[in-house]
């Protein structure tokens, strides 16, 4: 029996074309790892949680893994991320899917909870919500070793669980699969950073010539920047961190504080996983110019001020699915993407499949190491091992036909020796 609320079941055959068209695009995900985990069913009798965007590309992962042996539940990691469509075609094919577009905060956790009822054993979690809650409210599931490992999929989360652990307070042995190179180097700065063209449609407007501030220059903001820059506008970089704002300053970037950068910018886009990047003040509100767009690439909504800027906005008038208008006391107007909300995932549907393959490699490889390593695994955070890295970074070549060279033993001898020199 399937569990499931999803918005509309009518929805599923839509659906079923967006998960059709991400099949061909992730090689390594949907097919030779999924091919051998149909032989191999190294998932046998498992129970997947995911708490991660409910797209097309998460579907295909559901699928792999389902494929692997797992039964598999799904909840949403964002209130307004989840593609409907994509969620009722997973429920036709027998993934337990509990998740719709717009749900409150309140119904959010309400759908972590039933993934959570279920028993999980493995916790793929994009954000921490999920193992947050397992933490808080399901003791059981750690305390009697139900969950055997958890793998988190984004930074924020990743940040979280660092604090966890610091803390003692991190129970379940965790994988940073975002850390992998295989990871980060490519869904965080090819993903986001092509989604300041995804975020953009919400308004659908021109970058070239316009003034465009990147709030952060880490993996995410950096790819944003770059494309800012490609698309023809004029693109300042803010940062905290001296080498960062460094990097960015040699990459041509203009840096400066965000006071100084609020009064030109026509578009600011945030992806910093901090709060407030935007101070939430009035006098900060007043500096922002007039028909000024912005929009969060980040995590969570509480990079820009949202709460506070529609607690100061006279008007806030929806102008499209997802963009408001946000009028000041002195009648500025100020348009907001997504309700400060991850604008490339609600606005149209997140990375592009393509990244998301490696990103979901890494996931599917590292739910099957869990299993085979389950007896040596202690609580606290472990690298993802670096051969399953490689190994999806191989895949990945292959499945685009590139090639390249291997060390020759002598080459190997050398970069790993010291006696050679002058
Ligand atoms: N992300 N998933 C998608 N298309 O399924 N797009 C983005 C998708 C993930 C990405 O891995 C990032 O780290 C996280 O969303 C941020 O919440």
């Amino acid at each position: 029996m399937t569990n499931y609320k999803v918005a509309d079941e009518s929805l599923a055959e839509k659906g079923k074309e967006a998960l059709y068209l991400a099949e061909s695009k992730m090689p390594v995900t949907a097919k030779v790892i999924r091919e051998r985990f149909q032989k191999e069913k190294p998932l046998d009798g498992i129970i997947i949680a995911g708490c991660l965007h409910i797209t097309k590309e998460t579907g295909i992962l559901a699928r792999t893994l389902k494929a692997g042996g797992a039964e598999v539940y799904l909840c949403g990691s964002n209130p307004l991320s989840t593609q409907d469509d994509v969620a009722a075609a997973l429920v036709q094919e027998g993934i337990n899917v509990f998740a719709w577009h717009g749900n409150t905060d309140e119904e959010f956790y309400w759908c972590i909870r039933q993934c959570l009822n279920a028993k999980p054993n493995i916790l793929i979690d994009d954000g921490a919500d999920m193992i947050v809650t397992a933490h808080q409210e399901y003791e059981d599931l750690i305390k009697l070793g139900t969950i055997i490992a958890c793998q988190e999929e984004t930074t924020t989360g990743v940040k979280r669980f660092k604090a966890m652990e610091k803390k003692g307070v991190l129970k379940v042995p965790l994988f940073p699969v975002n850390d992998a190179r295989c990871k980060n180097h490519f869904d965080n700065e090819l993903g986001t950073g092509q989604g300041i063209v995804s975020a953009i449609y919400g308004m659908h407007v021109l970058f070239a010539g316009k003034s465009v501030v990147i709030a952060g220059y880490g993996h995410c903001s950096s790819g944003m920047a770059l494309r800012a820059r490609g698309l023809g506008a004029n693109v300042t970089v803010t940062e905290v961190d001296p080498i960062k704002a460094l990097q960015a300053k040699f990459a041509g970037f203009n840096v400066m504080p965000i006071a100084k950068a609020l009064p030109t910018a026509d578009i600011i886009l945030t992806a910093t996983g901090c709060k407030h990047v935007i101070a939430p003040t009035t006098e900060m509100f007043n500096l922002l110019k007039d028909g000024v767009i912005l929009g969060n690439l980040g995590h969570f909504d509480i990079e820009i001020p949202t709460k506070e800027l529609y607690e100061y906005a006279q008007e806030i008038k929806p102008i499209r699915s997802n963009v408001e208008e946000l009028m000041f006391p002195d009648g500025k107007k100020v348009y907001l993407l997504a309700k400060g909300r991850l604008a490339n995932l609600v606005l149209s549907e997140g990375h592009p499949s393509e990244v998301m393959d490696m990103s979901f490699g890494l996931q599917s490889l590292m739910s099957e190491y869990i299993i085979k390593n389950k007896t040596k695994l202690k609580p606290g955070m472990v690298d993802v091992p670096i051969d399953i890295d490689d190994k999806v970074g191989f895949l990945k070549l292959e499945s685009m036909g590139v090639e390249m060279d291997t060390l020759t033993e002598e080459q190997y001898n050398y970069i790993h020796g010291y006696e050679a020199g002058t």
